[in-house]
């Protein structure tokens, strides 16, 4: 099975035991609706009942039992779909992503290597800053905590990958819908005031973060993840190092007791169990950071073709999405109901949201949602709408969201790259009137 890195993992003993460990029910009886799931179509033309049904297995999505895996983890809720078993990979359905702060129960998991034992400890954890700094730093967890003034914001974190379902042909990696989102409440100390402590040199580009879980091979030489960000984006006071999530203690599979939200931008960036940050003289090259991974083209490519890596060039803040989050895909509603309430999020990497749309006729009328303002910056932005209903029967309803630079969310995943970075479809759910 591909990763989202594109790397190709084996599937051997280990595979068994995590699937026991992680795998609940399956079976689309459990969704209790008259389609199957809510994994858009790979190609935007096909109605939404049909889309699972039609999503062809491909190389990178090797064949899977029929129907949704749902994921069993400690303190996890059980409509999460589990993406990959190793690594660790889970998404949330559109659905369960309602709430203002999405609780920690539905939180997306995304992992590239091994998930670490819980350390007993947390506040002897140490983070090293080093490299082009004119003092090398190393800082206790507790000493953060109780050295600098803690901020709390509420932030999106997004896989870089999210959306990638909707690509066609498939793109290699995780089948994210649009479920590799949370939006979260993070409390910790932004990564400048510890960088303006280490002081920066004249040549300090980017940074590299370094974490503790071990590789997918368990060699200790080989960091599962190591991407960075230029020191721009370091330096931004909403990066922040932080230790607690919605006023939790960071849960272990988060990257507690200490991870990294780097926001707006591909969530890769966030390193969780965050341990080192090498300020670099150069663009970083650990991991995730060359070729095809979390890069997107300059010059659009053939969907399909294998692609340069020479035309890509690193995906930096997330594009703008919507979605719906009630009703949920395949509701079905009395006879002679003529009217919806729909509720959603809405957000755009680094920008706002201006506007956000919603059609019942494939587009041909859209009518515009009331948008709420975000609590702090990279917050998300909700929005409620009403929308008429001229009959009983099957609608579609579709949601698209403009950013503040007028930017729209396309019908049909665009810019199509080998791993299927920044696909930012609009989401469609179906229902039944009847
Ligand atoms: N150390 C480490 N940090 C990591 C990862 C990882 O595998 N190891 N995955 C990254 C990716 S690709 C994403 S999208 C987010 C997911 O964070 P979550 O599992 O808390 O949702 O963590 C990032 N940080
Ligand atoms: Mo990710």
């Amino acid at each position: 099975m591909a990763s989202e890195l594109g790397r190709s993992v084996p599937e051997g003993d280990h595979f068994n035991t995590s699937r026991r460990r992680f795998l609940g029910g399956t079976g689309l009886a459990a969704i209790g609706a008259f389609i199957g799931g809510s994994t858009l179509s790979p190609s935007g033309g096909v109605p939404q009942a049909h889309a699972q049904a039609a999503a062809s297995p491909s190389a990178a999505a090797p064949a899977a039992p029929k129907g949704p895996q749902y994921l069993k983890f400690p303190g996890k809720n059980e409509k999460l779909v589990v993406l990959g078993e190793r690594p660790l990979v889970a998404e949330t359905p559109e659905s369960l992503l309602d709430d203002d702060t999405t609780p920690i129960e539905k939180f997306y998991i995304r992992n590239n290597g091994q998930i670490p034992e819980e350390t007993k400890n947390p506040d002897t954890w140490k983070i090293v800053i080093d490299g082009e700094v004119n003092t090398r730093i190393e800082i206790t967890l507790g000493e953060l905590k109780s050295k600098f003034k803690p901020v709390t914001r509420r932030m999106v974190l997004e896989c870089g990958g999210n959306g990638r379902a909707a690509f066609s042909p498939p793109a290699r990696g995780n089948q994210w819908t649009n479920g590799g989102a949370g939006c979260a409440e993070w409390t910790g100390v932004p990564l400048a005031e510890l960088l303006k402590k280490a002081g920066l040199k004249p040549s300090a580009k980017y940074t590299a973060h370094y974490a503790a879980d071990l590789h997918l091979s368990g060699d200790a030489g080989k960091p599962s993840i190591s991407r960075g960000v230029r020191i721009a984006k370091a330096m931004d006071p909403d990066t922040l190092i932080v230790w607690a999530m919605n006023g939790q203690p960071l849960p272990n599979i988060h990257g507690g007791p200490v991870r990294l939200i780097v926001p707006g931008w591909a969530g890769s960036a966030s390193q969780k169990w965050l341990t080192r940050i090498t300020i670099r003289d150069k663009e970083h090259d650990g991991p995730g950071m060359t070729e095809f991974s979390y890069r997107t083209p300059i010059k659009p490519m053939v969907p399909g073709d294998k692609g340069d890596p020479a035309n890509f060039r690193i995906l930096e803040s997330m594009p703008v999405r919507s979605i719906i989050t009630s009703p949920a895909n395949g509701a079905k509603f009395a006879a002679g109901t003529k009217e919806l309430k729909l509720r959603g999020a809405s957000w755009a990497g680094d920008l706002l949201v201006k506007q956000v749309d919603i059609s019942t006729d494939s587009g041909a009328s859209w009518q515009r949602a009331t948008l709420e303002k975000p609590k702090n910056r990279y917050d998300w932005q909700r929005w409620t709408a009403t929308v008429k209903l001229p009959t009983d029967g099957y609608f579609e309803i579709w949601t698209r969201a403009t950013d503040s630079k007028g930017t729209m969310q396309p019908h049909q995943a665009g810019l199509w790259n080998p791993q299927g970075y920044g696909g930012n479809a609009m989401h469609r759910i179906a229902v039944l009137v009847g």
